[in-house]
Formats: structure tokens, sequence, C-alpha cells
């Protein structure tokens, strides 16, 4: 369908979002080391993934190869430009720069790599947007240091970003610091963004605890690691700021829309405690530069003790973030009543909506909530905003002409997009939209491939099988339409 006007704007960043550990494969190739990503074994929608000390012989480890990027990236770049990308959101693996973390000298090797994807970007008229830390933390710093429960983690992250921004200075202008950094708030954020190993075969996301408390020590690891991670990413800003005047920096976090499950005022206060601690909290301190007032009450309760030190509430003061970004698949609803059930979706429980339907892998579909939440954003932020993943992770058949038919993913999309102009003509500056995992790519959250949201499909299978070969599904014309019209023709 084709609107006459315009909405959005003229210079709007679309794209496409991807991840270093979710498609480059070559895990230990020109020098790279691990990363926290490279121990964690395959799952399926029912069998969670584990954590491996060693890496074991028999288990499927899907960062090691996942879709090849790293010999494809040429062809796969040249795709996203016919699409008419003008911006690619994609991340610098760490361990590829500094393979074990805490190095002086980065590897060149990795260096040089990424000099060549932003080239290739730049040769197809494509800004990167890169992020500094999605979920793939040198392995080492985990083993040694604990994760980022260790202060001096704060130095070699600093020591990497220092190194990147002034490498790809002319290259690169578009920075986040940490991918969905909010999921460290709660347990599921305990391995991959916080790099806290659990014990050897654990399942990555700590399900099997999921119904019990946990102790002030776990909670204060996490918290501990939370700030740590504060004061790199505003120390980080800071850097980008003084090495490059073009830098701009954001923040990333994972927002879903909190629905109260009843109209009743229990609800309601813990729909607002629920906004806060998982969408506002992390968003407050990276904007507004300093803790906000309400989680106080939540630490003093919870007996945890953020370890600030002298000198941290002046950086967090001097690294505010240019820009806010954010993930957006899902809404839920949360209720105090806990007789009604919780289910899994994206690293959070929540309540199903009865409203709403949900997607193959039971993430709840939710386009209005978007229109909402960005709305709700700038209310608060009054900067602009870029929603850098969104997608549909769904079964893709590839038919026996060779195609992959997908309104599934087109209606999706095409329903997001809506919903963004809406914002838009409420007000809203949204500056950007990167689709998540423009080319089929691992899942974060199972490990599959068979968990598709790509606008280009790879040949490439669960059981290890496929040629890697790329084929336009037919969502890749709809999007290429979409840009072309500015968001016009849905
Ligand atoms: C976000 C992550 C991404 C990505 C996405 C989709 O939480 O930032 O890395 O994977 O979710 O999730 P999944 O891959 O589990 O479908």
């Amino acid at each position: 369908m084709k609107q006459e006007t315009t909405i959005f704007p003229e210079n709007f960043l679309w794209g496409g979002a991807i991840a270093a550990n979710q498609v480059e494969g070559a895990w230990r190739e020109d020098g790279k080391g691990d990363s926290i990503a490279d121990h964690i074994t395959a799952g399926t929608k029912t069998s969670p993934r584990r954590f491996t000390r060693e890496i074991r012989e028999g288990e499927r480890y899907p960062s090691h190869e996942a879709v090849d990027f790293y010999h494809h990236y040429k062809e796969d770049i040249a795709l996203f430009g016919e699409m008419g990308f003008r911006v690619l959101r994609l991340s610098i693996a760490w361990s590829r720069i500094f393979p074990q973390g805490d190095e002086e000298q980065p590897n060149q090797a990795g260096l040089e790599f990424y000099h060549k994807v932003f080239d290739e970007c730049h040769k197809h008229g494509i800004e990167p947007l890169v992020t500094l830390s999605h979920y793939e933390m040198p392995y080492h710093l985990c083993e040694q240091y604990g994760g980022w429960r260790d202060r001096r983690v704060i130095t070699f992250f600093v020591r990497y970003c220092e190194t990147v921004f002034r490498e790809y200075k002319d290259q690169v202008h578009m920075w986040l610091t940490f991918n969905e950094m909010n999921t460290l708030v709660s347990r599921f954020g305990t391995l991959l963004g916080a790099g806290i190993l659990p014990e050897d075969g654990a399942d990555m996301f700590n399900m099997s605890r999921a119904g019990q408390p946990e102790t002030p020590e776990e909670l204060n690891e996490r918290f501990a690691a939370l700030h740590h991670q504060f004061v790199a990413s505003a120390k980080a800003v800071a850097l980008a700021h003084e090495i490059h005047p073009k830098h701009r920096v954001g923040c990333m976090l994972s927002a879903a829309g909190v629905y109260p499950y009843t109209c009743s005022p229990e609800d309601m206060m813990e729909m607002q405690h629920q906004m806060r601690k998982s969408n506002w909290f992390c968003g407050d301190v990276c904007v507004k530069g300093e803790y906000p007032y309400y989680m106080n009450r939540f630490f003093r309760e919870k007996g945890i003790r953020i370890p600030m030190e002298p000198g941290d509430e002046e950086i967090l003061k001097k690294g505010c973030v240019d820009f806010f970004s954010f993930s957006y698949y899902t809404s839920r609803c949360v209720t105090v009543d806990e007789k009604v059930t919780m289910s899994a979706g994206n690293m959070m429980l929540g309540v199903p909506n009865p409203y709403l339907n949900a997607s193959e892998w039971g993430w709840i579909i939710d386009p209005k909530g978007l229109r909402y939440l960005l709305n709700a954003i700038y209310d608060r932020y009054e900067i602009p905003i870029m929603l850098v993943e969104n997608g549909l992770g769904a079964t893709d058949e590839l038919t026996e002409d060779g195609q992959i038919h997908d309104p599934y993913r087109i209606a999706y999309l095409r329903e997001h997009i809506r919903q963004m102009a809406e914002a838009i003509q409420d007000g809203v500056e949204l500056i950007g939209y990167t689709p998540w995992g423009c080319i089929d790519l691992v899942s974060a959250s199972t490990g599959e491939l068979k968990k598709r949201y790509g606008f280009i499909y790879v040949d490439r299978h669960d059981d290890g099988t496929g040629t890697n070969r790329r084929i336009r599904k037919d969502s890749f014309d709809w999007y290429r339409k979409c840009i072309a019209s500015n968001g016009r023709e849905l």
C-alpha cells in the first residue's frame, strides 16, 4: 500500500542489525580469542543452551561457525546495499581486537578485518553503527577476573574502546556501548551480559533456578557488574567525544512494554515498579548521568550495596549518551497474583496478554506497544531515539523452486513500521530503524539457526549441514521498496 505523504524524515536511517558472535564464525581465526559466546552450546526452543568451561567434543557451539560472515562479508554487505541500507548495525568482537582482553597491544589482524568490513559498507553507501560489546566478552576476562564484577575490567574495556575509536575514526562515527545492558538487572543477564560464569554445564539463563529467590550475594555481584558497566560506558562516551567531534554514542537497552494484568491498584504498582527496574533504571543512568532516586529503596530492601568509588559520580555525569537506542520485540503483563502463569520471552518473565498473539517461539507480538514505548521514552529523555532491533524469529521454508515466501515476516515488520510512523507524527524524534538479523543468524536465546529473522536466507542448519548460500527472501524485495519509498510503500 502506498501512502501519499512522507512521514519518515528524508535522512531517516533505514538499515539492519547483526552481532559478531551470531554471524561471523571463524572463532579462532587470525588470532581471535574465545569469547563467552564461544562457550555456549546450541539449544532448542525446549532444551536450554548450556555453558561449558572447556570446549567439549561432540557438542555444538553455534558461534564457532555461525553463518560465516567472516568470509562472506563482501557478498552480504553488497546484498544490504542492494536493499538500500543507509546504516548497518554490527558489533566488533572484542576478542578479535584483544584476544584475552587484558593485553596492552591489540591484535593487528583483528583490526584489519574490521577496516575491510567498514570499507565495504562505505562502498555501498552504508554507515556503520558499531556495538562495542554484544554478549561477547573475551572469555579470559570471565575466567580470570570473574567478568564485570571486577573493577579492573573497566580499564581493559576503555583501552579496547580507545583503540577502536582511534583506529576507525575516519570510518565509524556512530557507536553503542553495551548491548541490552539492562538484562543485568535480572538473573538472565548473569552470564552473557555480566560475564559471571556459572558451574560447568549449567543452563545459560539459570532457568533451573527461575522460581527461587536470588541470594543477596548474587544480587550484589550482578549490580556491581552493572555499576562497572555504567562507569565503563560513561568513560567510553567521554573518550569518543574527545577523539572525534563527529562521534555519537548511544546506550542500548532491551525495552518491552509492561502492562498491568488487571486494573487492580496492586498490579498497577507492580507495573510501575517493573517499568522502572527493567526499562528506566539503566536509561536514567546513561541519559541523565546519575542513579535514579527510586532504586534506593529496592537496593536497601534487597541488601544491595553499589560499589560507588570517589569520582564515579563525576564520570557518570560527564558521559551522558547522545542518543537512546533499544531493541523491541514484545511486551508483557505483570501481576502480583502468583497463580497466574509465568512464561519466558526474550530473557524476561512475563504473563501473556490475552489480547495479543504470540510468535512461534512464544514471544508476544505487540506493534502498538512500540508506539506507546517510543512516546514514553521520548517523554522522559527528549533525545534522538533509534530502534536498533526488532523482528520476527520464524521457521522459513525453502520451496522447490528455491524461494522463501515469508508474508508473516512482512506483516510483522509492516505493522511495527506503521506504529513508528504514528510515533513520529506524535512528535517523537525517531532517527533510525535497524531490524534484527537482517541476514539469518544464530539465535542468542536458543542457539538455533532455524529461528530465522533475515531478509536473506542462509543455507545453514542446526545439524551443522548447509552450503552457506545466500538467498533473497520475499521480504528482501519488500524492504527494498520500503526503503526506496522512505516508508511510504509498505
Ligand atoms: C536480543 C539480542 C540479540 C538477538 C535478539 C533476538 O536480545 O540483543 O542478540 O539475538 O535478542 O533474540 P533471539 O536470537 O534469542 O531470537
